[in-house]
């Protein structure tokens, strides 16, 4: 009978989780954009995003032009802007680029900013998750690279360090250049949030720096910088068994009919109909043997 239940309620919506994050791997984009970015660039080529301060996200593409600064993955730019280090977007032909640190006391950051398909349900628990990977040349990794759930959009006019507590934070500092890094957590939505945003919102002096040893000192290598693909927040399919069968408790079975309204067993694998006491019926195949 649990199984059955289950199955009633899949049936529903129980089972319709969906990535409520729009354009999650940066897919989407508004054409191409060959070399470093500049204030709005961000914000005007991937579609859905934005960045939310005067830090200047980057996007990569695998699809450009390889004398581009920002092709993926063996970019021949010459300088005089150092490169990133190669990466492969972990999906299709694009990923972000953010700095999470550039010069200690410099207070510098890049946020990365989208609004949620629908709000976050209060009460209902979400899986919320990013992949990040450290750009092989850069100096430092961090532990700080964080993402902030919020009811509003955040937004500073500085490209300093956007002052608010993120939600999900990785368990130690991303090091790893060749692979891509989850970072992620399980949450139960105490808000309606609407809006999520990944970066670095802790200051200079509390955040703490691991040095990559495969810097390459060149202009522009300074700092923790981090390519970010893949973002999601779903809602995590938990049916509560304890709450299902409290509800289904309420109302007493009258009798069950197969599809020809004749009245019967319950039985496997066969369309049968639930009839109940409130006068609801439900539709109920089950998987028992
Ligand atoms: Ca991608």
């Amino acid at each position: 009978m649990r199984t059955a239940l289950l199955l009633a309620l899949c049936t529903v919506n129980i089972c319709q989780a969906q990535n409520l994050v729009p354009n999650p791997d940066f897919e989407s984009t508004n054409g191409t954009l060959c070399g470093i970015f500049g204030p709005n660039e961000f914000t005007t080529t991937a579609n859905d995003w934005s960045a939310p301060s005067q830090g200047t996200p980057d996007l990569f593409f695998t699809n450009i032009d390889p004398a581009c600064w920002n092709y993926q993955t063996n970019s021949t730019y010459p300088g005089p802007i150092g490169l990133k280090g190669p990466q492969a977007p972990r999906s299709g032909n694009v990923m972000s680029g953010i700095f999470a640190f550039t010069i200690d006391g410099m207070e510098q950051r890049e946020y990365i900013q989208v609004p949620f398909d629908a709000p976050l349900n209060i009460g209902m628990t979400y899986v919320v998750e990013f992949y990040a990977a450290i750009a092989d040349y850069t100096e430092f990794g961090t532990n700080q690279l964080g993402l902030r759930l919020s009811t509003q959009q955040i937004s500073i006019g500085t490209d300093g360090v956007l002052n608010y507590t993120p939600q999900v934070l990785p368990n130690s500092a991303i090091m790893n250049t060749s692979e891509w890094v989850r970072v992620a957590d399980t949450l139960t939505a105490t808000e309606a949030y609407e809006y999520l945003t990944i970066g670095n919102f802790s200051s200079d002096a509390q955040t703490p720096t691991t040095y990559n040893p495969g810097y390459n000192p060149q202009p522009g290598t300074y700092g923790a910088y981090y390519f970010i693909d893949d973002v999601r927040v779903e809602r995590i399919q938990q049916p509560n068994v304890g709450q299902i069968e409290l509800q289904a408790n309420k109302k007493q079975l009258v009798k069950i009919v197969d599809t020809m309204g004749r009245e019967t067993k319950a039985a496997p694998n066969q369309l049968l109909l639930y009839i109940y006491s409130d006068g609801t019926v439900e539709r109920i195949v089950t998987t028992e043997n």
